[in-house]
């Protein structure tokens, strides 16, 4: 049973991690990002209204990726643990999570902050070039996770589940790393 919150700037490598971790402990990687690219590219309700926010770098609305997030721990495959990767983004979304799991009786093993230099940052996603991966929104992105997510560090250092991890190394040496931090953790 594996439970963790995956926390850190965008292009980190969030998505890259929690890719690999959730294949070795065949556990979901739940990415807000993943499910909300899904709707729109569905062009489903919840997808026409994410798509602009996600265009200017806005974080999506609370209203819809709270339920999202709910209805996705509610399924089957989460009993196992899971890896929640973008998700809290802001105070109000981890104080929500808070009540989430303690509704359903549950709790995380612990938050893993991803610590990344800027510039290596935008050079990461330029080089991805997904749809919002352009220098405007880039900049817009950077600003909403300074004021919104940047918070969370300390919210999450004050509940004394923070573990941080230099996300600067290459993919192989974090993914090593990460392993060490969970064996530690389960011995
Ligand atoms: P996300 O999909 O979460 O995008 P991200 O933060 O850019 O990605 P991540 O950190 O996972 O980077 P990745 O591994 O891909 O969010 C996109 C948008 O969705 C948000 O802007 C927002 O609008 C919306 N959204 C999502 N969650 C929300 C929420 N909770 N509330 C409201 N809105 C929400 O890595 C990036 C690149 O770096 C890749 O190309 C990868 O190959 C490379 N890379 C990774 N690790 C590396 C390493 N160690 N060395 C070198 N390169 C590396």
């Amino acid at each position: 049973m594996l439970r963790l919150i995956f926390l850190g700037p965008p292009g980190a490598g969030k998505g890259t991690q929690a890719a690999t971790l959730a294949e070795s402990w065949k556990i979901p990687h739940i990415s807000t990002g993943d499910l909300l690219r899904q709707a729109v590219a569905e062009q489903n309700v919840l997808g026409k209204q994410a798509s602009s926010f996600m265009d200017k770098g806005e974080l999506v609305p609370d209203s819809l990726v709270i339920e999202l997030i709910r209805e996705r721990l509610n399924q089957l495959d989460c009993q196992q643990g899971w890896i929640l990767d973008g998700f809290p983004r802001s105070i109000s979304q981890a104080q929500t999570l808070e009540e989430l799991l303690q509704s359903i009786q549950k709790t995380y093993d612990f938050v893993i902050y991803f610590q990344v230099e800027t510039e290596a940052l935008v050079q990461r996603m330029l080089g991805r070039g997904r749809q919002d991966d352009n220098e405007v929104t880039i900049r817009r992105r950077f600003e909403v996770y300074q004021e919104q997510t940047f918070p969370l560090i300390d919210f999450y250092r004050q509940q004394g589940c923070l573990k941080i991890v230099d996300g600067n190394a290459p993919v192989a040496d974090v993914t090593k790393t990460l392993l060490e931090l969970i064996a530690l953790s389960k011995s």
